[in-house]
């Protein structure tokens, strides 16, 4: 039966790339970038002389010798670059009230921002400020407070390790560990569950180990749209034969074949190149279920093969050197029953025998993941069956092998490394007090979630916010929203007007930044920041556009003048700092001993790898062995349940996070539109519901009060059953603010139980 016609909903044929993506990066500049020269900095994208690309996290070919070409690189690089202004005028001609009920993506489509601004109660509207003026009603605002710990500082992961680095030490001067980040709701299960299983936080590969692999795996992340250079990878691993396995509720066109707008024979014969082999529709919130079920086929088929007087396909060397727990592993795997296997990942022991055959059989494995697999309340939990499935074949620590979580934010990754935390560990406090002779807090201080819940019940009364749009961003904007209306001072150092600056405290302060691309010089001339990848590469960034105002700082400099203003007994000579980017490396590189000659090793141009103890099969735990952790039962909210569905909540191919550049997502074949739910046709078809539909989406957990998103429109979809998707942030009214995975406090932004039904007429 031909599915209704439905507004905006069609099935998209195409391969990902080829020339729809040329045509909106052209359309993407032509929107933005009306008085720039566009491609001259476009084509200072990730080359070894120009910028790091704010767009994702995804590392740099060794030898970048042409522009790499990325749609959503594109989008982000003219989104920032962009001619457009929000400058007092226009503050003048809108009140804050009146702002509010904008849509987000009008809002930052305005542009940059151009001067510093204060909110003024008596005319509902921010107006100009002097930077004077700001920093010193900054400075007084905090030292108003009783306790240090009453202020939260917030680090979204675009700033650079140097601003990065000068704003923690600043806050810690000032005597708080407080920092509230963006990983708290992306990588956090990653950062909390990696080191306990392997002994670092971090994925072990490089770039180079994708040309020695035999299998990749895809668990739970969309590259074609928020990595879309790793399409260009897994195009040269299908290439040479790689097998290439995806696991996602979703069937993403990004995942299933690629035209390659490098290729001249691709874009000029419309051929695209079959990415994976394999494709397996777990349902959401099932991938615990689906490892456990790889894991025990992993094992049935070891003791097959001694049983015939084989080898085995357990790597027992690796296991009995490097390795403790896998008897509890084991002992585990075999009360989990196929049964209730099956159930919780949605698919058949077949196919997960299918899955692990894949897996036994290739001598080196990749396992890449994303937020598809971090953002339940078992994140952490998750994670480390990934650890414990490529463990159990030795697949950590040799080449063309290991763990590949995707970072997010192009430095979120860098921004950890140089001291983001709320749980400062030795080393970080030593570091300190001898760079910088004083004693940093060691009390342990918020996450994001933790932050939140502090400002809402009155114990926090500041926030600080390098950039992000946190109240967009977390969950449950209900408790959200009025907590951050109820501060008595917020301060949001930006490139762009997004909603958190619109929740007004008692003291509401904008400062506007430069960003990436721009030209930062300061008093020993122009400056280069750095950043860190996904892969633990550190390189340099240099802008090259004129500034989009005159009175924008850097971040670094804004940090620095905060600080002056809130210390006035500093120990820190923070001018001096500024001066010269280099001696903050250098200041880094005094306090982290693994930066050894930091200013030196960025000449390289890709920059140099920090060292990763588990990629060498070093392994920092307690123990000092690589621990196979157990997940007891599986994750299984709702699975008994018919009425029940598991909400995931994604990222459509036209935004960056809370960034909305347009209304289409391509891939899906989504056209002018966000209030679509993704919903698989025989879920609709069970409860009398068809394509087109109006539904309305109410949670099923019990105590989290009436939370319903009204008049969505069903999109029947290629969608696990039992799952179904709407985006991100809309959904996050839906996520309360106590969902979050225990252990890392990462918001279960993707397994949210919920019932739909009709929409009333
Ligand atoms: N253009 C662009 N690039 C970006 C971003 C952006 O917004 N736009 N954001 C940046 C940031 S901060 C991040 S963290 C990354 C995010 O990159 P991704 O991790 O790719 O983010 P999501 O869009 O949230 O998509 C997750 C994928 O997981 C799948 N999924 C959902 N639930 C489940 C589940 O239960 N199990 C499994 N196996 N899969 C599931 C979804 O179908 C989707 O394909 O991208 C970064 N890059
Ligand atoms: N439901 C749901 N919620 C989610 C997610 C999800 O998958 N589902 N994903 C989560 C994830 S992975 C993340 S990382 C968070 C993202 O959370 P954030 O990092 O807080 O959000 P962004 O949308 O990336 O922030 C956009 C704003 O950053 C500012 N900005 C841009 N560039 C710069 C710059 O160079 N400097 C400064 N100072 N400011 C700049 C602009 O003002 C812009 O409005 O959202 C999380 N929320
Ligand atoms: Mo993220």
């Amino acid at each position: 039966m031909a599915k209704k016609a439905v507004e905006g909903v069609e099935e998209y044929p195409d391969a990902a790339g080829g020339w729809g993506a040329l045509r909106a990066v052209a359309a993407a500049v032509r929107g933005q970038m009306a008085v720039v020269n566009e491609t001259q900095s476009l084509l200072k994208t990730n080359q070894p002389h120009g910028f790091d690309c704010p767009g994702c996290a995804w590392p740099d070919p060794k030898h970048t010798s042409s522009f790499e070409f990325c749609e959503n690189g594109a989008k982000a690089v003219s989104w920032e670059a962009t001619s457009k202004r929000t400058t007092p005028e226009f503050f003048a001609a809108h009140t804050v009230s009146e702002l509010w009920e904008w849509h987000d993506h009008d809002l930052e489509n305005e542009g940059r921002l151009t001067h510093p601004m204060a909110y003024d109660k008596a005319s509902d509207r921010y107006l100009p400020i002097s930077w004077g003026e700001a920093m010193a009603r900054i400075g007084a605002g905090l030292q108003a407070l009783p306790d240090p710990d009453m202020a939260e500082f917030y680090t979204s992961g675009r700033c650079s390790n140097e601003a990065a680095f000068l704003y923690q030490l600043f806050v810690r001067e000032f005597g708080t560990n407080n920092f509230p980040d963006c990983s708290n709701m992306c990588h956090e299960a990653t950062s909390v569950g990696l080191p306990q299983s392997i002994g670092v936080g971090k994925g072990t590969v490089t770039l180079e180990d994708f040309d020695h692999a035999d299998a990749i795996f895809c668990i739970g992340h969309n590259p074609g749209t928020n990595h879309p250079r790793m399409l260009g990878t897994l195009r040269e691993c299908a290439k040479r034969g790689a097998a290439i396995v995806s696991i996602n509720p979703l069937r993403e066109r990004g995942l299933e074949r690629f035209t390659s707008p490098q290729s001249p024979a691709e874009m000029l014969t419309g051929a695209s190149t079959q990415l994976s082999s394999a494709y397996f529709q777990v349902k959401v919130g099932g991938d615990v279920a689906l490892l456990k079920g790889m894991m025990k086929t992993v094992v049935a088929l070891d003791a097959a093969s001694v049983a015939e007087g084989g080898p085995g396909v357990l790597d027992r060397a690796f296991i009995a050197e490097h390795t403790d727990g896998i008897d509890a592993l084991l002992a585990d795997l075999d009360v989990t029953t196929w049964e209730a296997i099956e159930r919780s990942a949605g698919i058949t022991r077949a196919e997960i025998e299918q899955l692990g055959a894949i897996y036994a059989k290739a001598e080196r494995v990749i396992i890449n993941y994303g937020m598809g697999i971090t953002q339940h309340r078992h994140g952490t939990g998750n994670v480390q069956q990934i650890a414990n499935l490529l463990m159990l074949r030795g697949n950590i620590g040799r080449p063309g092998a290991g763990i590949s979580p995707l970072r997010g934010h192009s430095n979120v990754q860098g921004d950890r490394t140089v001291g983001i935390t709320e749980l400062p560990n030795q080393e970080l406090l030593d570091g300190i007090k001898r760079v910088f002779g004083f004693d940093a807090p060691t009390q342990h201080g918020h996450n994001a979630v933790a932050a939140v819940r502090a400002i809402r019940d009155g114990r926090s009364k500041a926030l600080i916010c390098l950039g992000g749009n946190l109240a967009v961003a977390m969950s449950d904007p209900e408790a959200t929203y009025p907590a951050m209306r109820g501060l008595d001072l917020a301060v949001h150092i930006a490139t762009k007007l997004n909603r958190s600056h619109l929740l007004i405290a008692k003291e509401s302060i904008i400062l506007p930044c430069l960003g990436r691309t721009e030209i930062d010089v300061q008093a020993s001339g122009p400056q280069l920041v750095t950043v860190e990848d996904s892969m633990s590469m550190v390189h340099g960034s240099r802008g090259g556009l004129k500034p989009a105002s005159e009175h924008l700082k850097s971040e670094i400099m804004i940090v620095a003048e905060m600080a002056l203003a809130t210390l006035p007994a500093t120990e820190v000579n923070w001018m001096e700092l500024v001066a010269d980017y280099s001696r903050i490396r250098d200041a880094i590189e005094g306090v982290f001993p693994a930066f050894k000659d930091y200013n030196e090793r960025i000449k390289t141009p890709g920059g140099f790898r920090l060292r990763n103890a588990a990629s060498e099969r070093e392994w920092l735990t307690p123990g000092k062995k690589a621990n196979f952790l157990t997940f007891p039962g599986l994750y299984e909210d709702g699975a008994d349940d018919d009425a029940v569905l598991t909400l995931t909540t994604i990222r459509s191919h036209d935004q960056y996070n809370t960034t909305i550049y347009g209304m289409n997502d391509r891939y899906r074949g989504i056209t002018g539109r966000r209030d679509v739910v993704f919903v698989n046709e025989l879920d609709l078809a069970s409860r009398g519901l068809q394509h087109g539909d109006l539904i309305d989406l109410a949670v099923a957990t019990p105590g989290n009060g009436a939370r319903v998103m009204r008049r969505m429109t069903a999109v029947s979809y290629k969608i696990a059953q039992g799952s179904v998707a709407a985006y991100y942030p809309e959904a996050n009214m839906l996520v309360a603010l106590d969902q979050h995975d225990a252990r890392s406090g990462t918001p279960a932004y993707k397994s949210i139980p919920i019932v739909i039904t009709a929409s009333a007429a």
